[in-house]
């Protein structure tokens, strides 16, 4: 890319489009292709999903793989940062129990950053990744009435068994439980520049805004139906079909094309092909619940739904998306409250908003950063007056 490369040019068509398409900056830590999905520092993503995810993480922020040293005292690192402040407690204790995750999610992470800020932005990043599955854990814990008796956080751990240690899941195969987990933050970590909630994170970080309200702001961003909270619909829509036949299963979804409601779990803004996401986690499932009935729907679905969808010429891409089988595996290892799934994506994407900030904020344009973000909206409908 030249300095003077003309990069786009902008014509009214493109006004009020959610500046889809529009270059607007760089990113550092990932892009996504039509058929490839999502890379981080350019490697794909399936290649990198069996990885423990301190090591992805630390590809994100460091933009090179850890060598084994460098993993260990990545994860040293962590665990110093991970120890959650007390006055985290009663305001969980205080929250409304029918609010959503994501609601309590965002306050969470606001009431980390009120505790302790230190203004440096790849400490707030790498101290709020820390202090994620902690936070995590104890949403669960305080949302479920399940505040007797509380384990104390072992930071020695890793960060998918230090959430594990605070839900104290019953009757789980926790072992199973964690590759799930392990997996499924991996494959959710970042997702290029331009999408809603990482965008958001990035334009308030802009106005110099602390990493935690702007990571407040990104999960507030990411909680929309049309964005994170696909994943919870996903599974909502899985157990609707409720039958793994494959006839009764296109009846299904005819039904729901002609109610005009979406297909979840079926296209792409950007892919064209099957998320690679989605086919690892197809592998997984085939891996680890080949016989859950909620895992044979998912199968149908992968079968039917494409040719369904391409009947429709407008439909850009009628494949499995990440959010197909995701709810099924965590449904699978306990996790089975759909409302929860769009805080696990959340937890995941603290670690890639928060990698993206900080070169945004510490590196972009010779380590000035990016100025506050001020795009132009052109005037409409108002004629110049006086009173
Ligand atoms: N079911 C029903 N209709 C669909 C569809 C689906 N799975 N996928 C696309 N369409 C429709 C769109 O709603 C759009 O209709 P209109 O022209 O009437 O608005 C038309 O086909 C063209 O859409 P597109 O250009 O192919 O895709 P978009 O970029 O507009 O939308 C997405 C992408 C994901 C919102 C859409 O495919 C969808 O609604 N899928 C189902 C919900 C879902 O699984 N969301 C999770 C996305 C996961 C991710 O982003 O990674």
């Amino acid at each position: 890319m030249s300095d003077d490369e003309p990069l786009m040019t902008v014509t009214t068509e493109h006004l009020n489009t959610g500046l889809r398409g529009i270059p607007v900056g760089t990113c550092l830590t990932s892009f996504v292709t039509p058929t490839e999905g999502v890379h981080y520092c350019g490697y794909p993503v399936a290649d990198l999903a069996h990885l423990p995810v301190e090591d992805v993480i630390y590809l994100l922020f460091e933009k090179e793989l850890p060598t084994s040293e460098q993993a260990s005292s990545f994860r040293s690192n962590l665990s110093a940062r991970g120890s959650v402040d007390a006055s985290v407690h009663p305001v969980l204790a205080s929250l409304p129990r029918s609010g959503h995750p994501m609601d309590w999610l965002s306050i969470g992470i606001h009431t980390l950053g009120m505790a302790e800020t230190t203004g440096d932005w790849k400490d707030d990043a790498l101290n709020l990744v820390a202090r994620m599955p902690r936070l995590l854990g104890l949403i669960f814990r305080y949302r479920d009435g399940r505040v007797e008796d509380i384990p104390e956080d072992d930071l020695s751990l890793g960060l998918v068994d230090r959430f594990i240690r605070t839900l104290e899941p019953v009757g789980t195969d926790v072992e199973k439980m964690r590759e799930v987990l392990n997996a499924y933050l991996v494959l959710h970590l970042d997702h290029g520049g331009g999408n809603l909630s990482t965008f958001t994170g990035k334009a308030t970080a802009s106005g110099k805004a602390t990493l935690y309200a702007s990571m407040a702001s990104a999960m507030n961003s990411l909680s929309g139906p049309l964005h994170g909270r696909a994943n919870q619909s996903c599974l909502e829509f899985v157990l609707r079909v409720g039958t793994s036949e494959p006839s009764e299963v296109e009846r299904f979804i005819r039904a729901e094309l002609d109610a005009k409601r979406p297909v979840y779990g079926f296209g792409h803004a950007v892919l064209r092909a099957e998320d690679p996401r989605a086919t690892y986690q197809f592998a997984l499932g085939e891996r680890l619940c080949p016989e859950d009935p909620n895992f044979a729907i998912v199968r149908t679905l992968r079968e039917v739904a494409p040719r369904i969808l391409a009947e429709n010429p407008k439909i850009s891409n009628p494949h499995a998306n990440v959010d197909i089988a995701s709810g099924t595996l965590l449904h699978h290892v306990g996790l089975t409250d759909p409302e929860y799934y769009t805080t696990f994506f959340g937890w995941a994407r603290v670690a890639g908003i928060g990698a993206q900030i900080v070169d945004e904020q510490t590196v972009m344009r010779s380590g000035k950063g990016v100025p506050i973000y001020r795009p132009k909206y052109i005037a409409e409908g108002q004629t110049a007056r006086r009173l």
